[in-house]
């Protein structure tokens, strides 16, 4: 950090793991947050304090490997090494740390001066998963903070850990990959700081190596030091996930899953479509109604008649005419849309549709933020809502 510049701290991540609920909990943001992955697909910036100091939090897109294939995993790749973060907060999901342990060594590779937020911690206590938090500490020499971002807990101890960081530094040595004697000795060789060998290594492959060959083997090395760190630290029961294992037999199942994804599409459609009916018809008269007083009300102000029917006929029958026709499907749509989502279903609608989206260049999880990603998609698809209502002669608007 350069003198009387306000410090920058990175928030990184996997995908969906509680990044942006943390940025707007910190910074009082509004950052797109929601039970599916790849929603934050760029940076973003925002304030927050701690005590007297004032900082530049930035929100990463979600990536599972500084090794990246798609594109936001690599504006994350790029910002961590650029080193323009002065701490990087990394936050990991309680649930499935294993996973996540791939990407905070790899972090730890670029920068020492990381604080783990060890979030969904709610979640990981649902499921009896037990993680011993001085021993990850001890493990990966950076203080670790459990956190439950949604509740808000934990997170003043998040931002004091952040302080300390940027304060006094790192503590000690943090944990490292030990990779294979060839990945080392090329490493040496390249005579340059050990993250950028090891970056590069792909574009200055070891003799007689392939690059794919070398990808392995960064890869496995990675992966069985983040499984010895969740050995000594994470105590999972036994079946903790059996349910959902169970129940993703049948969703993600090859026979049953495209047509309990139809099915459960069409009911929510057809609930919003057919629920939409009463309030929309009740709004619509209701509001219909108002038209006749409004212009009594307004010619009795003196106003011309020409703007009276400007007024009434014309502003007045367009505003109830939209509200009374989009409110209540979007009433509908939305909530239900939420508990698809709140139930772990989104996912996997964007997992089962990603192989068809991919032929048209794009990913399953656009599937999701078509719909649910901005405003005037959402109004979009209750207007459409709407309309396919007419014309298949469901609903009776009387507007
Ligand atoms: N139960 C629980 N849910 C959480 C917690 N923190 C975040 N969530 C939920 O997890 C989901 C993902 O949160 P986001 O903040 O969008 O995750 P993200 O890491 O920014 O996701 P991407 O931008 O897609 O990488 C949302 O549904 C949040 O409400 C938590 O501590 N406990
Ligand atoms: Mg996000």
């Amino acid at each position: 950090m350069k003198a009387g510049q306000m410090p920058v701290i990175a928030l990184a991540g996997n995908p969906n793991v509680g990044k942006s609920t943390v940025f707007n909990a910190l910074t009082g943001g509004r950052q797109h947050t929601g039970n599916w992955s790849g929603k934050t697909v760029a940076g973003a910036y925002g304030r927050m304090r701690c005590g007297d100091t004032a900082m530049t939090l930035v929100d990463l897109p979600g990536t599972y490997s500084l090794r990246t294939r798609s594109e936001e995993e690599r504006i994350a790749r790029d910002f961590v090494a650029s080193g323009q973060a002065d701490v990087t907060v990394l936050v990991a999901d309680a649930t499935c740390l294993e996973r996540n342990l791939i990407l905070v060594l790899q972090v730890l590779e670029w920068t020492p001066r990381v604080v783990l937020c060890l979030n969904l911690m709610d979640e990981a206590r649902k499921k009896h998963i037990h993680i011993d938090v001085p021993a990850l500490e001890r493990e990966l020499g950076i203080p670790v903070v459990p956190c439950a971002a949604r509740k808000r807990r934990g997170l003043r101890e998040l931002t004091q850990a952040v302080g300390g960081m940027l304060r006094d530094g790192p503590a000690g040595q943090t944990a490292a990959i030990r990779y294979p004697e060839e990945i080392e000795a090329a490493v040496q060789r390249s005579g340059l700081p050990r993250a950028e060998a090891l970056a590069a290594l792909p574009q200055q492959l070891p003799d007689g190596m392939s690059a794919g060959q070398v990808d392995d083997l960064l890869t496995a090395a990675t992966a069985l030091r983040a499984e010895e760190i969740a050995l000594t630290c994470v105590r999972t029961p036994a079946g903790a996930d059996a349910r959902d294992r169970r129940i993703d037999r049948i969703v993600l199942s090859r026979r049953w899953g495209i047509p309990c994804m139809l099915a459960l599409l069409a009911l929510v459609f057809y609930i919003t479509l057919s629920g939409a009916n009463v309030p929309s018809e009740w709004l619509s008269t209701h509001l219909l109604g108002l038209t006749e007083p409004l212009a009594v009300g307004l010619t009795a102000l003196g106003l011309p008649p020409a703007l009276v029917a400007m007024l009434t006929d014309g502003m007045w029958r367009v505003l109830a005419t939209v509200v009374s026709v989009m409110l209540p499907p979007m009433a509908i749509f939305f909530p239900l849309f939420t508990l698809l989502e709140d139930a772990g279903y989104l996912p996997r609608v964007a997992f089962q549709l990603d192989h068809a989206f991919c032929r048209a260049h794009a990913c399953g999880k656009q599937s999701l933020s078509m719909c649910m990603g901005n405003r005037w998609m959402r109004t979009f698809i209750s207007f459409n809502t709407h309309i396919i209502a007419h014309f298949f002669g469901i609903a009776n608007f009387s507007a």
